[in-house]
């Protein structure tokens, strides 16, 4: 399948316009952890085939497509397993869109669900508004297929926006822009071919998709526009529904505001990446995500083997945040609006370790290097005064230090003082207090 990270296109030579930017704010570079929120239609079947059954060359994978959020296509390609379960699970005739009605998300309460996600130790919060579907979760103007008018009969958006402004967090919309599949009529997508010949790129698709953004900036404010895909060929340019324009009201509206670089243009605000590892420091602010499983939108088959543990979120995390980036995690809930217990652990575990480690993690930005190539594996992260050194394997009893680090004062996260040894292979080492070694991650600072 297609990696989604920043397409640029098309040119518009001498005629380029000028996208206005606010680069990357302090706030969001502070604020390291983020949660996505996959809920949508998709959240109602709830699946997608177990990732990695099958073998295929990933750009042919969209039959087998591991992301149950993208139901909505895979269930058009006829044969496909997820074809196959839903004439099973709905019986012939029941299409994708129907299922609108019959989300129920009776379960959800936003200060609850909100609560888990600042408990988890996020700072700010990016719902999905409307996926690649194109069902909206607020209470639009510009269609009816949205979930005020249907099945929930509710204003989702409002409710999880309402609860984080509540709670003092940053909030942010996720936007499908180049693909709604509820206002497009082209088969469905089985290859990356597919991806960009099957969408619409006419002016008024572009139109229809800046009134949508148009709302959730007047409702909202949002922190974080995060548009997925492209914005449509079609209006790219467009003065008043194109990608500057529209940048241009988003940040009249919220100055310290942010966007992502999936917008198809030259212009980025920080990179995002999705289920890639990045090996280095990287210059420029980026954002890694990816869902606790392999899926964003809740697949009920996931178990144990697909999802996160607790100890990997945490390395995960310091992982990214050692080479500049902000983690944005993706909770995907039960259609009923619950979080499955599975991500629950792993996110409470999370959160655990950030009230103990947090100022290892929260404001730090890289320091010289993220890590050694040899001894055991660590991470740093600087912030005034101190660096950090985050010990991912703490079961391994000692730790070496850098030459930069050695004979300062240094505590371990549980207040315990560092005491160094020299060995006689003349490399300083320090023991890692019994009580942490089963930690995730074992942090000590050392004050420089
Ligand atoms: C991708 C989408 O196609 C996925 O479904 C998901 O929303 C991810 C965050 O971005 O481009």
């Amino acid at each position: 399948m297609m990696n989604f990270e920043s397409r640029v296109g098309p040119d518009f030579g001498d005629n380029a316009p000028v996208y206005p930017t606010n680069g990357v704010p302090e706030w969001y570079r502070d604020a390291k952890l983020g949660f996505f929120i996959h809920w949508g239609l998709y959240s109602v079947p709830a699946w997608a085939v177990e990732h990695g059954e099958r073998f295929v060359p990933t750009e042919d994978a969209y039959a087998w497509h591991q992301y149950a959020e993208w139901y909505g296509n895979t269930v058009r390609i006829a044969g496909s397993p997820t074809w196959e379960r839903h004439q099973e699970v709905y019986g012939p005739g029941v299409s994708y869109e129907d299922l609108a009605d019959r989300w129920d998300a009776g379960a959800f309460d936003a200060e609850r669900f909100v609560g888990e996600l600042l408990g988890a130790g996020a700072k700010y919060i990016v719902p999905v508004t409307k996926h690649h579907e194109g069902f909206c979760l607020w209470d639009t103007e510009t269609t009816g297929f949205n979930s005020v008018a249907r099945g929930p009969k509710r204003n989702l958006i409002g409710e999880l926006h309402d609860a984080t402004r509540q709670a003092n967090a940053r909030f942010g919309v996720y936007f499908s822009g180049a693909l709604d599949w509820h206002v497009s009529d082209f088969p469905p997508i089985e290859s990356d071919t597919d991806l960009f010949r099957f969408r619409r790129n006419d002016p008024a698709f572009s139109r229809y998709s800046a009134e949508q953004v148009d709302e959730l900036i007047e409702r909202f404010s949002p922190d974080v526009l995060w548009n997925d895909i492209d914005w449509p060929d079609g209006g790219k340019g467009h003065e008043d529904y194109g990608v500057a324009s529209l940048l241009g009201r988003y940040f009249d509206a919220v100055p310290d505001g942010v966007v992502n670089d999936r917008w198809g243009v030259p212009y980025n605000g920080y990179l995002t990446r999705e289920y890639t590892n990045v090996e280095e420091i990287q210059q420029q602010p980026w954002e890694s995500t990816r869902g606790l499983g392999f899926s964003f939108g809740f697949n009920q088959d996931e178990s144990e083997k697909h999802s996160l543990s607790g100890t990997q979120l945490v390395r995960h995390l310091v992982d990214v945040v050692s080479k500049n980036g902000n983690l944005l995690i993706n909770v995907g809930p039960t259609a009923a609006g619950e979080i499955p217990a599975l991500q629950l652990q792993a996110m409470r575990e999370m959160g655990a370790w950030l009230r103990v480690n947090g100022e290892g993690i929260y404001g730090t930005r890289p320091w010289i290097r993220a890590e050694e190539r040899v001894g055991v594996s660590r991470r740093y992260t600087a912030s005034a005064g101190a660096v950090h050194v985050h010990v991912m394997e703490p079961a391994a009893g000692e730790v070496e230090l850098p030459a930069e680090l050695a004979g300062r004062a240094a505590a371990w996260a549980d207040g315990t003082a560092a005491e160094e040894t020299t060995g006689s292979d003349g490399v300083v080492r320090v023991s890692i207090p019994v009580g942490l070694r089963a930690e995730p991650v074992a942090m000590l600072t050392v004050s420089v």
